[in-house]
């Protein structure tokens, strides 16, 4: 097995820009640490490409005059993580009980490569063993059909294609129930509620053309570097026409500081570097808030200036008076709200404060473009609102170039909620879809992600089926929860590589290997394509190629369908059969459920650039009950949800640069300079002094929640790094069990990973 991890570990400030030689270098190490044959490049060539596949990894726009590569560092490794020769087969688990496999390190986990064989557990042996697909999908079928429609919760994870989210929602509510929680309600739900509150869509009405035509943009919480680098191009466009990036991130991510791109041979012989972020604002974790109050202050004291002077005014009064409501009580919020607390709760100064807003009140298109460290807050849902409240202050949204921009996560997470899978009946077409297939749809709210988490720590769920991801791994809780775990009727999970969720088995467990969407995909008519849709709300085909990692493995579509015919009743309505022999015909379900989205689905399917599905937003159609945009007053200056107290952090979770959510691909975080552990703190150097801790001192964390409940993870080395007074970083996921289950946003329950209250034990 490839050791990464080093006993001495190194951290170094990374000197290089984003992109760049390290990324081309960073790429030559990727293919044979994830064990990939030359033939692997070939597949990249395809990566976003119309008639390619779309990439795995995250779901930024993919253009329609496409580079000759369109793909990037973290795409690569995504597409290499894939398509490794590397299995974990049968013999690997004879060799390994789970018990054992339960001290590995997420990384080693999934070392061993793609899953091969359909696999059940076997309690006497502590054991997987292989078994046959019509043995697992019976056993299923017999365990999960007795059970309270209510017990049981369908989780999927956002990269699981359109098709195959539609029939999984569809064999939900069918069973019962609407317990569909999936990653988004880890990441973006606060998007998704706030941005339907304040302008009446769900989703971000800009696309990739307006960065072809803004003159400013707001960056808040989103690591473009790491987590979205094929943006960092559009930014570097952006920057070369003079367009003003100002940045709010309590970390200095190299990302947003300097690019320079790795498929320009002149960018790269001549080594030059784009700036990125034009001012960098290090705001505390948890205080964008108070930076936007204060944004909002100059504005309207610049603007009262303005009117007292007969000069043009700062405020957009024609759009506020046109379009809004609830401006008034915000305006009072804002003149009441004292530079003192705005500081205080920022971490920034008032003059800091006043650079932004200079900026904002000279350009007349801005977009703010943000993503976890926004959402992920208890305030998550009003730090969106107060995203829209800063744009809509000079009518930014819903005209070329400007709007709130989030950055979705998982490559098809928005794309899964078009298609049914959420547990709120408002958002599905309820009535059509019984009309559809002839059932009585259930009406009760499903349960979320925290609610399952309660759920299973009560013992109220019986049974999860899993179409992806690492639930386990990536909720909080963690401790309670893998206790909890074993407790559960049926544990099915449906999955490419083995991941921690799969150690803890139920009564009933099965592990069942899907195709990936690499992939070549042969059903009875022949080779099949699905879809995605990207943050921008286009919807693109793709089709995979790649030889399948093994012959026993079965596509989504078709395990869903399998289990759909063992847990439901027959239904003459729904042919499953038919949907899995060729995927068109799922597609003109899907266009006969949502036909205003879904015209002329199959005919679309390859549009270059993906085919839009509309956002009434962007028209300046508000579809909220006032049938206005939503002006919200705050609450309060600070979205962590708790009081500051003496020896209390905020401790923010955070991805590396060398992993995707809980896959670990290795241990160099190359921007932050971290080679060789994910065990760092990331600490201020006065904080380190303060609290008489030295350098590479070992540590652990407590979480200080202050519900009696004790959560502790040890071995933390803290690292002197440049992050704001009071906040410390730690990666993600193992920092997990540090997070109470319900410090989660109000409103989304998103769990509010990035200001979580700890206090360190020396
Ligand atoms: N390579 C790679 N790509 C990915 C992923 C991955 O793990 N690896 N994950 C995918 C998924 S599912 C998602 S959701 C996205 C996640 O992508 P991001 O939204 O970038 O998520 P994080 O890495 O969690 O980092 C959030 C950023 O917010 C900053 N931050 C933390 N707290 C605050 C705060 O209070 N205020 C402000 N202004 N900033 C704050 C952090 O310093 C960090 O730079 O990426 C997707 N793409
Ligand atoms: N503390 C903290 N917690 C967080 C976050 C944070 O920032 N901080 N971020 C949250 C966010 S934004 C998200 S989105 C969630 C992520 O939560 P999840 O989406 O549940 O987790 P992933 O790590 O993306 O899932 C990885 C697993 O998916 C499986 N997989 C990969 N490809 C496929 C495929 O094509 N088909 C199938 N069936 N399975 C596949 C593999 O077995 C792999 O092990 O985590 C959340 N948790
Ligand atoms: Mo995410």
């Amino acid at each position: 097995m490839a050791k990464q991890e080093s006993d001495k570990p190194e951290v170094k400030p990374f000197k290089g820009p984003a992109g760049g030689w390290g990324s081309v270098r960073s790429l030559a190490e990727i293919l044979p640490r994830e064990h990939v044959k030359a033939t692997a490049l070939k597949e990249l060539g395809r990566q976003n490409k119309p008639e390619g596949f779309t990439c795995v990894s995250c779901a930024w726009p993919k253009p329609a005059d496409h580079h000759p590569f369109e793909f990037c560092e973290e795409g690569a490794k995504a597409t290499a993580w894939e398509l490794t020769t590397l299995r974990t087969t049968p013999e690997f688990f004879e060799q390994h009980a789970l018990a054992e496999l339960r001290e590995w390190k997420d990384y080693d986990l999934e070392q061993h490569g793609r899953l091969t064989h359909p696999l059940r557990y076997d309690a006497a042996t502590d054991k997987y063993q292989a078994c046959s697909w019509a043995e697992a999908f019976d056993a299923i079928g017999a365990a999960v059909t007795p059970l309270a429609p209510k017990s049981v919760v369908f989780y999927s994870s956002g990269r699981t294609s359109l098709e195959a989210s539609y029939m999984y929602s569809l064999m939900a509510r069918m069973f019962g129930n609407q317990n569909l929680p999936d990653s988004s309600n880890m990441c973006h739900e606060s998007t998704s509620v706030g941005l339907k509150a304040a302008i009446g869509v769900p989703v971000g009405p800009t696309q990739l053309e307006d960065f072809k035509h803004c003159d400013a943009i707001l960056f808040f919480g989103q690591n473009v570097g790491s987590n979205a680098p094929r943006m960092l191009h559009d930014l570097r466009d952006c920057r070369k026409r003079g367009v003003e990036i100002i940045t709010f991130n309590p970390l200095k991510e190299r990302g947003l500081e300097r690019f320079t791109n790795p498929q320009s041979p002149v960018e790269m012989a001549t080594l030059s570097e784009t700036q990125i972020s034009t001012q960098y604002h290090q705001v505390k974790a948890g205080g964008d808030i108070a930076a936007i109050v204060g944004i909002a202050k100059f504005l309207v004291e610049w603007d009262d200036a303005a009117q007292a002077a007969g000069e043009p005014r700062i405020l957009d009064a024609d759009f506020i008076r046109q379009h809004t409501t609830g401006f008034p009580e915000f305006v009072d919020s804002v003149r009441a709200a004292e530079w003192s607390d705005i500081e205080r709760e920022a971490g920034l100064t008032k003059a800091a404060i006043e650079e932004a807003a200079r900026v904002y009140a000279k350009a007349k298109a801005v977009m703010a473009i943000y993503g976890m460290g926004i959402t992920q807050h208890v305030k998550g849902v009003e730090s969106v609102r107060m995203i829209c409240n800063l744009l809509m202050m000079r009518g930014n949204i819903g005209k070329p170039g400007a709007g709130p921009t989030p950055v979705r996560g998982h490559s098809n997470v928005q794309g899964q909620r078009t298609v049914g899978i959420t547990e709120k009946t408002e958002l599905v077409p309820v009535e059509k879809i019984e009309a559809q297939y002839g059932f009585k749809a259930p009406r009760e709210k499903g349960l979320d992600t925290v609610e399952t988490c309660r759920g299973v720590i009560d013992g109220s769920v019986k049974a999860v089926i899993a179409l992806g991801g690492n639930f386990l791994r990536a909720v909080p809780e963690t401790g309670p929860m893998e206790e909890a775990w074993p407790r559960l009727d049926v544990s099915v999970q449906i999955a490419t590589k083995l991941n921690r969720n799969h150690l803890f088995p139920g009564r009933v467990t099965y592990l069942l290997p899907c195709l990936g969407r690499i992939e070549e995909d042969v059903q009875a008519t022949g080779p099949q394509a699905v879809s995605t849709e990207d943050s921008t709300s286009c919807i693109h085909g793709s089709r995979g190629k790649a030889k399948p990692a093994s012959p026993h493995l079965l596509s989504e579509p078709a395990i869903v369908a399998e289990l759909a015919k063992r847990i439901l009743p027959p239904n003459p309505k729904v042919d499953w059969d038919a949907w899995v022999a060729d995927y068109s015909r799922i597609r003109d379900a899907i266009e006969e459920t949502y036909p205003a989205v879904f015209k002329d689905y199959n005919k679309r399917l390859f549009t270059p650039g993906g085919f839009w599905k509309g956002n009434k937003a962007a028209e300046r159609i508000w579809l909220t009950p006032s049938k206005k945009a939503e002006f919200l007053r705050p609450t309060g200056l600070s979205s962590t949800g708790f009081e500051d107290a003496e020896g209390r952090f905020r401790l923010v979770t955070l991805r590396s640069n060398d992993q995707f959510n809980t896959t670990i691909y290795g241990y160099h975080d190359r921007f932050r300079g971290v080679k060789g552990t994910r065990d760092v703190l990331f600490m201020n150097r006065e904080d380190i002094a303060e609290a008489r801790l030295s350098d590479g001192q070992i540590v652990a964390l407590e979480s200080d929640a202050g519900d009696g409940k004790a959560r502790r993870r040890e071995g933390f080395i803290v690292t002197p790094y440049d992050i704001p007074r009071g906040c410390l970083g730690a990666y993600y996921p193992e920092a997990n069990v540090l997070i109470p289950v319900e410090h989660h946003a109000e409103q989304s329950h998103v769990p509010a990973a990035k200001s979580v209250p700890v206090r360190i034990v020396a």
